[in-house]
């Protein structure tokens, strides 16, 4: 049995439940060359913590993760808290000689990025390795698209176009949470979904974006409060609470090649569940996969013979394909939870060979980098030109 990787997990919300899947699913898929094992599952609520170890597989559970992080037998943290936590709970954690994972945004501003970004860049010369928790770029699909652009099946690229929409939030009623209030989450559809959407783009096309024009907007500004949401946001009164972050983020950017790029960003696409998109068109060539329909991958070969030139749809389940050796025969199909396994299968790897994972706090910088900016430019209302 090959050393044992100990992990502390701190919160235990959506993407608490997603990780624990992905500690138990991994080593059991994968041969790993080290054993995570799940330990403990931190939570401020004892009780809560106590019923959300036991569900999802954690040895035990505690309510104080500065006292955690300190222990000699952790040896990963595991951030799967709202933003207004993540540079706090990484910088100590860092500091202690842990391995860190972060879900993403990695933080609420670039300053708290940037005071990770440098934590892990010190503790990464003691061999601390750090990564930020982009998971959709681990769906193989997504992977295969990235290869085949490297390997220049599609020639330069001229456009991308990286969509996230869903419609949680269409019904003017459903009440306030965490993600609207953005003293917690720090912005609201553009660093939540909008950051998934400018990771899969930078991971695909090997190019980050280095400019932006956009606009944000919050299209319901109060909510009722309800149960835990008491609280959050500004209170408008009378049992509703403000919302403080943006309902919808829409962009444009050029990339390192100049090539230009087109985002959005929203949670009222009516219809939309959770659909991550993204269309890479070059020279000889375009790729579109779309997060709905995740195993398949849309390939337009330009080079070959008019009459026959069309999408063909690439079903990603083959044994060859990323991350496929670990599962099903052809045609079984992957879920949402697989990029939670391989993001464990990664980040392990390369703690074992002490490499540095990918994406790095660095690369969760320059993603909020981006989501400075487009705010930035959106609070520029100048550069719109009346008709
Ligand atoms: C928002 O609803 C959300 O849960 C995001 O926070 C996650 O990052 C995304 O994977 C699914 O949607």
């Amino acid at each position: 049995m090959s050393a044992p990787l100990r992990v502390a997990m701190i919160g235990h919300g959506f993407m608490g439940a997603a990780h624990s899947v992905g500690w138990r699913q991994a080593p059991a898929a994968f041969t790993l060359p080290a054993q995570p094992v799940m330990s403990t599952l931190v939570g401020r609520n004892a009780e809560a913590a106590g019923e959300a170890a036991a569900r999802w597989g954690w040895q035990e559970a505690a309510s104080d993760w500065r006292e955690v992080i300190e222990r000699d037998d952790i040896d990963i943290v595991d951030i799967v808290t709202p933003g207004d936590s993540h540079a706090e709970i990484a910088v100590a954690a860092l500091a202690a000689g842990k391995h860190v994972l972060c879900e993403k945004p990695l933080a609420n501003s670039v300053a708290e990025a940037q005071l990770m970004a440098d934590a892990a860049t010190r503790a990464a010369a003691s061999g601390i390795r750090s990564m930020v928790g982009f998971t959709y770029r681990r769906v193989p699909a997504a992977t295969l698209m990235r290869d085949m652009i490297a390997e220049g099946r599609i020639g330069s690229i001229r456009q991308v176009r990286a969509s996230y929409r869903q419609d949680w939030l269409a019904d003017a009623d459903t009440p306030m949470t965490w993600r609207l209030d953005k003293d917690r989450a720090g912005s609201g559809a553009l660093g939540d979904i909008g950051a998934h959407a400018i990771d899969m783009c930078q991971f695909v096309t090997g190019q980050s974006l280095r400019s932006v024009s956009g606009i944000v907007e919050t299209l319901v500004e109060e909510r009722p409060l309800l149960g835990e949401s008491v609280g959050l946001g500004g209170t408008a009164g009378d049992g509703r609470g403000r919302v403080t972050v943006d309902d919808v983020a829409l962009f444009s950017a050029r990339l390192d090649s100049g090539a230009l790029a087109s985002f959005e960003a929203t949670r009222f696409a009516t219809g939309r569940k959770n659909a991550l998109e993204i269309e890479v068109s070059g020279e000889r060539g375009a790729l579109h996969w779309n997060l709905e329909d995740m195993n398949a991958l849309n390939f337009y070969d330009a080079t070959k013979d008019a009459g026959e030139q069309g999408f063909t749809r690439i079903l990603v389940t083959e044994p060859q394909h990323p991350y496929l050796s670990g599962w099903w025969p052809a045609g079984h199909m992957l879920g949402y939870e697989h990029g939670f396994s391989h993001q464990v299968k990664d980040f392990v790897e390369a703690i074992a060979a002490g490499a540095q994972p990918t994406p790095s706090f660095d690369d969760g910088l320059h993603v909020q980098r981006v989501l400075d900016a487009v705010e930035r430019s959106a609070a520029d209302r100048s550069a719109w030109t009346e008709v």
